[in-house]
């Protein structure tokens, strides 16, 4: 069967390397083609929504418009609630710039820097969204949560984005220090696309 008939063909929605290869991992092994949205020349989706959910729904539909292939999208952050919730939806801009996964730790460092014990408390969100088509009435959603602690300091350089400040419950090291398959098997973005896979099926 070629790529392009398929049944397991989809495109995955996201411009994010550390998503991608994450989901490489762990659906590719499972005969899942994955497409990327650097193989077409699509718009900026504008994420407007004030939920994971809503902005994951968004990017699916937009991407799915702009190729006509069921598309799968990932909107993901940690959520701190000592902080209100911050850096939350915009996780990736929290220092201002788009993916500027330096400065966006530094700003979450500074903005902790007092803070002791439970109020480090964190967690990373993922929603996932899947559409068959752009306007799929019933779109296919799956959510996964994972908590930790913010640490002091940066440790490690695997995984991507806040990995290096996130320590997950009962670890002593951070995400960035973890196995890829550890990560993935254990992480929010892990546990969503386990909860979504059997209703691909
Ligand atoms: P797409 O919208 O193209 O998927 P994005 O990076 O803009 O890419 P989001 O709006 O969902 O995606 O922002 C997610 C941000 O949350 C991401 O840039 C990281 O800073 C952070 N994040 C999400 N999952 C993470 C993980 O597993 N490890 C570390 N940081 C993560």
């Amino acid at each position: 069967m070629s790529t392009e008939t398929s049944n397991k063909t989809f495109l995955l929605a996201t411009g994010n390397r550390g998503k991608q290869r994450e989901f490489a991992q762990v659906m590719a092994p499972l005969g899942w083609q994955l497409r990327g949205l650097h193989e077409f020349d699509l718009p900026e989706v504008e994420e407007t929504g004030l939920s994971f959910v809503e902005n994951a729904l968004l990017k699916a539909r937009a991407a799915s418009a702009g190729t006509n292939l069921p598309a799968l999208a990932d909107d993901s952050g940690l959520v701190v609630p000592f902080l209100n919730g911050e850096p939350g939806i915009y996780s990736a801009r929290y220092a201002g710039k788009h993916g500027d996964s330096e400065g966006n730790m530094q700003r979450l460092l500074e903005r902790l820097a007092d803070a002791e014990g439970e109020q480090r408390a964190a967690y990373f969100y993922c929603a996932l969204a899947w559409v068959d088509h752009a306007e799929d009435p019933t779109p296919k959603l799956a959510l996964g949560r994972w908590s930790g602690h913010i640490l002091k300091a940066r440790q490690g350089d695997g995984g991507f984005g806040y990995d290096p400040i996130f320590q997950p419950l009962g670890d002593t090291r951070s995400a960035a220090e973890l196995l890829p398959e550890e990560k993935n098997r254990l992480s929010h973005r892990g546990l969503a696309i386990a909860e979504l896979l059997p209703q691909l099926a």
